[in-house]
């Protein structure tokens, strides 16, 4: 494996070969053990102060329970949609699905939904160099408010840096009503909006203030136990919805990041995190070898919407193993003061960590980019009804008429986007409504950001699905190729391998349609298979906030996974080779997790 994990490529290679071997043995029917189950329902839950109502649950919580996996191994996980009326999808986000491209979990594009009463085999082969940070989520409507859940990827053999333990920050936004009711609302003429989160949780539980302080809420908050004068690696996780959180550790302010969206960073101090919805940092907290007091207040805020929310949790000194778990509850006055958005945090200051195992320096030059391509987005909001356009067109889940994978198996050309066309259009075929891309190009992605027919600026946490860019940074007005090689010339930082990174807003408002700042990646096209490149908030979502990349042709995708494992993916319904309905078991998880309650 040593001399594989020089070469991704190669280690990618190789875990596809382990894997067809196998299929050919394995039928996923349902006697078929799978490596970890996941099971999605639906039920009623009190957060944060916010009345009861239905939330969706994964193995009966939210967030659902942690996943670990190791890198250069194959996982099947067995999704079963206990809901009986809502379609579900199980997203891996961060991860590459380069092998498995019918498992990335988007409707539309990589598979059919997953009916209700049903399950799919999702098949996660993980390359080595990829341990890290992430976390799973569903990618129907405004599912992932709730069921989303954990995901570390641990090295094969041991990290590039110690420590001595490690904890999760698990964010999440909890609103007021629930997701059906807020997606309809946001898919109305006129649009019926019901606001912001109400709350941000770490770890499932939160309470604070929001609005400005016009909602309290006096709940229990989390509690982060550690011990004097050791290191911990936090794995922050931006699970959010919407929020754009600012954070900070009382009495601890040299955090010192080594992670971002799963690769390693050379140690970068900040005395604050910002993280946008989708974005992974780890960093090492240094714990205090003589703390003052038990416990140090973390907090966070909201950042870039009108309404502040201020939310907390608790970092606990040397809790005693035998006593009950301490409750604590909000301060009643803000202990930190955390700066205003920082356009410019961590931006050209981070670089990769290059180790022997580690992300390699393989970033395409400047002169090798073959095409560049606009991702160009403006809010419409004409008669109240607000539509995210990319490059004049919104993309939504049920827009294709299948999933743009099945087609490319299918070759019924469906889907199939027309390179002839993108390319008199900024890059987007308007017909299939996605991006074509051919093995072996590389290309820049330039997302700008522009006035709302309003004038309102909005910032975006872009995501991209199948591989991991070159981060190109982010600035004013209209991207300069020239000019932005020049400024990391000069920078202390070199660009990190990314899969959410932030579309400023920049300035509050720009008139109709004015380039007021862009984000830019770069990217060597080597991954068939169809995947989503969107911004990150699930609101901005349903109003088509989402584009897809079609990246190879059809031969070059079908080379990816042999047909007759296909079949099963073919059909609404289907899984990995067989049909995949289920008999629902009476599942009643409040037996199984009474402390949730
Ligand atoms: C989820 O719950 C099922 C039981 O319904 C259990 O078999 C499975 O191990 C749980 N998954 C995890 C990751 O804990
Ligand atoms: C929610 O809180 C109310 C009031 O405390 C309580 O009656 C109800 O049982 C709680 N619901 C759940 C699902 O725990
Ligand atoms: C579930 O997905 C299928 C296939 O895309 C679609 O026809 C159906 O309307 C969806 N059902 C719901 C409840 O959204
Ligand atoms: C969702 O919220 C709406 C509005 O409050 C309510 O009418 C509806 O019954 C709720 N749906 C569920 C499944 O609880
Ligand atoms: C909070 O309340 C004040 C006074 O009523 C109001 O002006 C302000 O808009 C409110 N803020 C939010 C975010 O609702
Ligand atoms: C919050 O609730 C706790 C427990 O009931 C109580 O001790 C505390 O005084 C409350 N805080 C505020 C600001 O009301
Ligand atoms: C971060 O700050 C701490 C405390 O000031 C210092 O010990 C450490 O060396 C710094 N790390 C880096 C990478 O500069
Ligand atoms: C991208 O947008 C910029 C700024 O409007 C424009 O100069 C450039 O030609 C566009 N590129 C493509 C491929 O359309
Ligand atoms: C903003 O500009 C677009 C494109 O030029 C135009 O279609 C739209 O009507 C304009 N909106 C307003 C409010 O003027
Ligand atoms: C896909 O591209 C490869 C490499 O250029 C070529 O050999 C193959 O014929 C193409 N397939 C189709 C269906 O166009
Ligand atoms: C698929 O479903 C059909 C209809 O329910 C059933 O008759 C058939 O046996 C199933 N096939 C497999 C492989 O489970
Ligand atoms: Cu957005």
């Amino acid at each position: 494996m040593r001399l594989l994990q020089t070469f991704p490529l190669l280690s990618a290679l190789a875990v596809g070969l382990i894997k067809a071997a196998y299929a050919k043995t394995v039928v996923h029917d349902g006697n078929f053990i799978p490596d970890a189950i996941l099971r999605v329902t639906s039920g009623n839950r009190n957060q944060s102060c916010v009345p009861e109502k239905e939330i969706l649950l994964v193995n009966g919580t939210s967030p659902g329970p942690e996943l670990r996996l190791t890198e250069g191994k194959t996982y099947w996980i067995r999704v079963y949609n206990d809901m009986v009326d809502q379609n579900f999808t199980m997203h891996w986000h961060g991860l590459t699905m380069a092998v498995a491209p019918f498992s990335d979990g988007t409707p539309g594009a990589s598979q059919w939904p997953i009916p209700p009463l049903h399950y799919f085999d999702y098949q996660l082969s993980i390359p080595v160099g990829v341990a890290g940070t992430y976390f799973y989520h569903s990618h129907v409507g405004l599912q992932a408010i709730s069921a989303t859940g954990p995901m570390i990827v641990v090295e094969a053999d041991h990290p590039p840096y110690h420590y001595d333990g490690e904890r999760i920050i698990f964010l999440q936004d909890v609103f007021m009503e629930n997701d059906t009711y807020l997606a309809e609302g946001l898919e109305a003429t006129p649009i019926r909006y019901s606001g912001d989160q109400t709350m941000v949780l770490v770890n499932g539980k939160g309470a604070g203030t929001s609005d400005d302080g016009n909602f309290t809420c006096n709940d229990t908050l989390s509690v982060i136990n550690v011990e004097c004068g050791k290191t911990y690696r936090l794995r922050f996780v931006g699970g959010t919805a919407i929020s754009f959180n600012s954070f900070a550790i009382e009495g601890h302010d040299s955090l010192e990041v080594i992670e971002a969206d799963g690769s390693y960073t050379d140690k970068h101090n900040t005395s604050f995190l910002q993280i946008g919805t989708g974005q992974r940092f780890s960093v090492l907290l240094h714990t205090l070898a003589e703390p003052e007091k038990r416990q140090y207040w973390i907090q966070l805020e909201t950042r870039e919407r009108p309404g502040v929310t201020r939310s907390y949790a608790v970092l606990n000194y040397d809790a005693p193993s035998d006593s009950p778990a301490p409750q604590f509850y909000p301060p009643t006055t803000p202990p930190l003061t955390l700066p205003p958005t920082d356009d410019n945090f961590l931006e050209y200051q981070l670089r990769p960590h290059v180790s022997a195992t580690y992300s390699s320096r393989d970033m395409p030059t400047a002169a090798e980019v073959t095409r560049r391509v606009n991702i160009t987005v403006h809010l419409s909001e004409a008669k109240l009804h607000f539509v995210y356009l990319e490059d004049g067109l919104p993309w939504y889940e049920d827009v294709p008429e299948e999933p743009y994978l099945v087609s490319l198996y299918k070759d019924d050309g469906i889907e199939f986007p027309s390179m002839a066309r993108a390319i008199k259009n900024q890059g987007l075929d308007p017909v299939s409504r996605a991006f074509p891309a051919e093995i072996g190009e590389v290309l820049e992605i330039v997302l700008q950001n522009t006035g709302s027919d309003g004038g309102e600026m909005e910032t975006h946490p872009w995501h991209a699905h199948g591989a991991h860019y070159w981060d190109l940074g982010s600035g004013l007005g209209v991207y300069d190729a020239a000019a932005n090689e020049a400024k990391w010339a000069s920078s202390p930082g070199m660009p990190v391998k990314r899969d959410t990174t932030m579309l400023y807003r920049n300035v509050i408002y720009a008139s109709n349609n004015t380039l007021a700042g862009w984000r830019a990646w770069r990217l060597r096209i080597t991954e068939p298979g169809v995947w989503m490149v969107h911004c990150h908030i699930l609101l901005h979502m349903v109003f088509g906030m989402q584009t897809v990349f079609v990246m190879g042709n059809s031969t070059e995708v079908l080379g990816q996974v042999p047909r007759p494992e296909v079949e099963g993916y073919l059909t609404y319904g289907g899984s990995v080779n067989g049909n995949a309905s289920h008999y629902p078991e009476v599942v009643d998880f409040f037996d199984y997790w009474p402390e949730n309650q």
